[in-house]
């Protein structure tokens, strides 16, 4: 794919690309805004290597795609309370890692985020690779008559597995040792999003529901609502609508988080990993 100013290499057939020429230790040309922001719409995961960010150095290359949005329940870096620290100590073996199960950020929000900004501060000696599938492709793959079926239905969102009073960071034996997260009522709180999703930007359709934070169909139990959601679910992790990054300490990744899900794999029990990230702010979908 051609740029004016920058270079993307794939990393996998559905999504991700590896992009080079740019420079986010200063603002960016207005070309070099567009390209990035275009890469970002034909890849929907960038990756920028060896870039030395400072915390302002991160919130102005995230700025490039959008405003900030501020995440709600887990702590925020101090000083900066648009940055996370997503950390995992070897104090932390055999627990549950962030983000390590297959979702999309914050899709418990009535306006979900744009996209995420991660940043690698430190990475373990191996493991700790993160992927990411492609919910366009997935869409893309059901047959007319799945698609026909979901076009009309809405599905349930919350945070209540996780950051809910009875959620998953409540409980002593799972929450993290390192990170500071904090579940709340709020956690509990249900929102209702189309479960066929048109991508502001490009037109594009995707699939939009995940396994953490979507709950059931409107109108339809959690017993009723699961075959389905299962089989979607399967559905949308083939392997072909996947990619999966090998972090470096220095690394930036961006992602939409409008049109994929990814996972963060909890393989390197005894060592350190230690990311910072700037979450985008998005738009209702529709
Ligand atoms: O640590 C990672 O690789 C990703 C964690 C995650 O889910 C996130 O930052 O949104
Ligand atoms: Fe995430």
């Amino acid at each position: 794919m051609a740029y004016r100013t920058i270079e993307a290499q794939p990393i996998a057939g559905a999504l991700g690309a590896e992009i080079s020429g740019v420079d986010l230790t200063r603002p960016l040309s207005n070309a070099e805004t567009a390209d990035v922001r275009q890469a970002l719409r034909d890849h929907k995961v960038i990756f920028f290597r060896d870039q030395e960010l400072t915390p302002e150095d991160h919130l102005r290359a995230s700025g490039v795609f959008g405003t900030i949005f501020r995440v709600p329940f887990v702590q925020s870096r101090d000083g900066y309370p648009d940055i996370i620290d997503i950390v995992k100590e070897p104090a932390d073996a055999g627990k549950f890692n962030f983000g390590g199960a297959w979702h999309t950020d914050a899709s418990f929000e009535e306006a979900p985020p744009l996209g995420s900004a991660l940043y690698a501060l430190e990475t373990p000696p191996y493991g700790g690779d993160t992927l990411w599938t492609n919910m366009e492709a997935a869409y893309a793959a059901l047959s007319d008559g799945m698609r026909a079926m979901l076009a009309g239905l809405r599905a349930v969102h919350s945070a209540q597995r996780y950051y809910g009073v009875g959620g998953h960071f409540n409980s002593d034996d799972k929450k993290s040792v390192s990170m500071t997260i904090n579940p709340s009522e709020a956690g509990d709180e249900r929102v209702v999003h189309p479960v066929v999703r048109t991508h502001p930007e490009t037109g594009a359709k995707s699939l939009y529901v995940n396994p953490v934070y979507t709950i059931c169909f409107e109108d339809m139990t959690e017993e009723e609502s699961a075959p389905l959601l299962g089989f979607l679910f399967e559905h949308a992790i083939r392997p072909e609508f996947q990619c999966r990054f090998n972090w470096t300490p220095r690394t930036l990744a961006v992602w939409d988080n409008r049109a994929t899900m990814h996972f963060a794999i909890n393989d390197y029990d005894g060592h350190r990993r230690h990311m910072n990230r700037v979450t985008i702010a998005g738009d209702k979908p529709r």
